[in-house]
């Protein structure tokens, strides 16, 4: 079998995310694809753009047989881009994309360039694909002829003579079968923390959220023993390092076909928490879960005592009225005690706010500011709501003509790019970018937050409430590095803020 040069990207943002200084990590769907090609003797490198480590090696792109380029929606036109040079650079290259992007807008990639789109997950039809490509008498010549043979491969987009194809959803596929993915592959990286993703899809259904869309109304995880074989095999690589688990929702209830629990998501928490622990994997651990955990202090115990410091945690709204949007998962009268469960825990959180929603007003950001810094939330990410493509909130606003344009990479959850309902679009921009965040990321709220976490920790300890005080104490600096971050972007978004305000006048109907 010839030994086939593979070069992946993932391309970059063109402006500052929320994490761009920060969480600065491939996401894995590359490096898990490339594994086991890697492990048959391929030559395969992945290029993440969005690490000034890992930049595209041009010579590597031009003796490539298969550029496979991976996007989100806010870095699309940035892929485009690397389709274009790669052309240029390569013009016997096949051209693969995948990501949640180019799932919902296959006919936007294909008229970009790109050979064949993967659509949802590719953990079969890569593979597939790659059998087909590798049967082809001449890859730089694909006839009709051989594109027909590929409408049994599920999960792909084409285009025959001009018209774009797209064949069935691709089957499920057993999380358990995923390989662990090497991030040595990724050329240039030093991983200050490991991303690991143990499970796919979510149980509930936020309208801006296209998880759904994505994954399917299901929720697919891996085993507690496959989970705890994928620690061990980071931790051997690279000694004691932090984890996040960055599933969309680790602690998912797995439903049936009625929609009845089969596994609840505290469940497969607490078993992968109780793994850990046996193991003797403890370790600083983080991970993306409801609020609704703050109910269960026994598995908030547990996780601590596995290392987990810090929870990402889609908090969404303030407005009891949004709850619709949200997927009804929150309640509004237990959510400061819920906050207070993880910190008297020793966990941090990470609150995750969407504004935007059709009760939002100015009035919402200002109370979601107040609430944030009365809770005592380590960072708060503010996001302006985004009409993502695939979720059914873009239908919608699409239907009612509020969708304000499609430069996709203002769809990054810093710019308003639709009408909202009760705020004009300007109003809404100023309100979270401009006014809000700084007020979060000052200095003054940062040192507060660092101090707090520690006399808590102190408390912890003295009562001998605390496991692992070191992860908790290390946690608090990762608090006070992650605001000086926020504290730096938010000054440097400033700029780029107000170019955007004058793009508005352009568009918004209720300019404020
Ligand atoms: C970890 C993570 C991050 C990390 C690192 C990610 C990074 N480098 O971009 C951090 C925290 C930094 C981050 C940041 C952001 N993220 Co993020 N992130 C994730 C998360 C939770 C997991 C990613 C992952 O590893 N997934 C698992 C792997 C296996 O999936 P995958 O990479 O998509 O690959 C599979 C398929 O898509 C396909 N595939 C993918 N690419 C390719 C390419 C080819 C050629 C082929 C054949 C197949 C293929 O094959 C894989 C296996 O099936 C996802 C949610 C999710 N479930 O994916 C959100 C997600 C990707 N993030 C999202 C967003 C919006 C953002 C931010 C814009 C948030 C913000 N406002 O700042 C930023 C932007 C980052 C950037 N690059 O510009 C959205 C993207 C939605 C969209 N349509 O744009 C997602 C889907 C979350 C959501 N549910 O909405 N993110
Ligand atoms: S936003 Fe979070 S909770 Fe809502 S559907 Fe998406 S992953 Fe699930």
């Amino acid at each position: 079998m010839e030994k086939l040069n593979i070069v992946a990207i993932e391309a970059k943002s063109s402006g500052l995310h929320v994490y761009s200084k920060h969480a600065d990590n491939p996401r894995t769907g590359l490096p898990r694809l490339l594994t086991p090609l890697d492990q048959l003797g391929h030559n395969c490198k992945i290029f993440c753009e969005e690490l000034p480590s890992s930049q595209v090696d041009w010579d590597a792109v031009a003796k490539a047989h298969i550029v496979m380029i991976s996007s989100i929606t806010s870095t699309a036109p940035r892929a485009y881009d690397l389709v274009r040079r790669v052309r240029e650079v390569n013009p016997q290259a096949t051209i693969l994309g995948g990501g949640p992007h180019f799932t919902f807008e296959y006919q936007e990639a294909l008229e970009n360039g790109i050979d064949f789109v993967f659509l949802h997950w590719a953990d079969i039809s890569f593979f597939e694909w790659l059998d087909w490509y590798q049967s082809l008498k001449d890859p730089c010549e694909i006839s009709t002829v051989d594109l027909e043979a590929l409408h049994g491969i599920r999960g792909l987009a084409f285009m025959i003579a001009n018209h774009p194809h797209k064949t069935k959803r691709p089957v499920e596929v057993d999380p358990d079968t995923w390989p662990t993915p090497d991030f040595r592959l990724v050329q240039g990286y030093k991983p200050k923390f490991i991303v690991l993703i143990t499970s796919e899809g979510c149980d509930h259904n936020c309208e801006f959220c296209s998880i759904w869309a994505m994954y399917g109304a299901k929720y697919r995880a891996r085993s507690t023993d496959k989970v705890i074989e994928d620690i061990r095999f980071y931790r051997e690589l690279y000694g004691n390092i932090p984890i996040f688990v960055g599933d969309d929702n680790m602690a998912a209830d797995t439903l049936n076909v009625k929609r009845e629990v089969v596994v609840s998501g505290e469940d497969r928490l607490r078993n992968i928490c109780q793994g850990i622990i046996d193991a003797g994997l403890h370790g600083s651990y983080s991970c993306q879960v409801r609020l609704a955990l703050g109910d269960h202090p026994d598995l908030l115990d547990l996780m601590a005592q596995a290392g987990f410091d810090r929870a990402c945690i889609g908090y969404e709204s303030v407005e009891p009225e949004n709850n619709k949007a949200t997927g009804g998962k929150l309640d509004f009268d237990r959510m400061e005690e819920q906050t207070a469960a993880f910190h008297r825990h020793g966990i941090a959180i990470h609150a995750m706010w969407v504004l935007g929603f059709a009760a939002d007003t100015v009035e919402t950001v200002k109370k979601t500011l107040k609430l944030c810094m009365k809770w005592k939330i380590e960072t708060n990410q503010f996001m302006i709501l985004v009409p993502i493509p695939g979720s059914p909130l873009r239908k919608r606003l699409l239907k009612q003509g509020k969708v304000l344009h499609n430069d996709w990479e203002k769809y990054d959850g810093r710019h308003v790019v639709f009408e909202p309902e009760l705020i004009g679009a300007r109003e809404l921009q100023v309100a979270v970018v401009l006014d809000a965040m700084p007020k979060i990321y000052n200095l003054f709220q940062t040192f507060r937050i660092y101090l707090d976490g520690n006399m808590r920790t102190l408390g912890r300890c003295l009562s001998h409430r605390a496991p692992h005080p070191r992860i908790e104490f290390r946690s608090h600096l990762g608090t006070l590095a992650m605001r000086l971050v926020g504290f730096n972007t938010v000054r440097r978004v400033k700029k780029d803020t107000l170019k955007y305000l004058e793009t508005l006048r352009r568009f918004s109907k209720s300019v404020a």
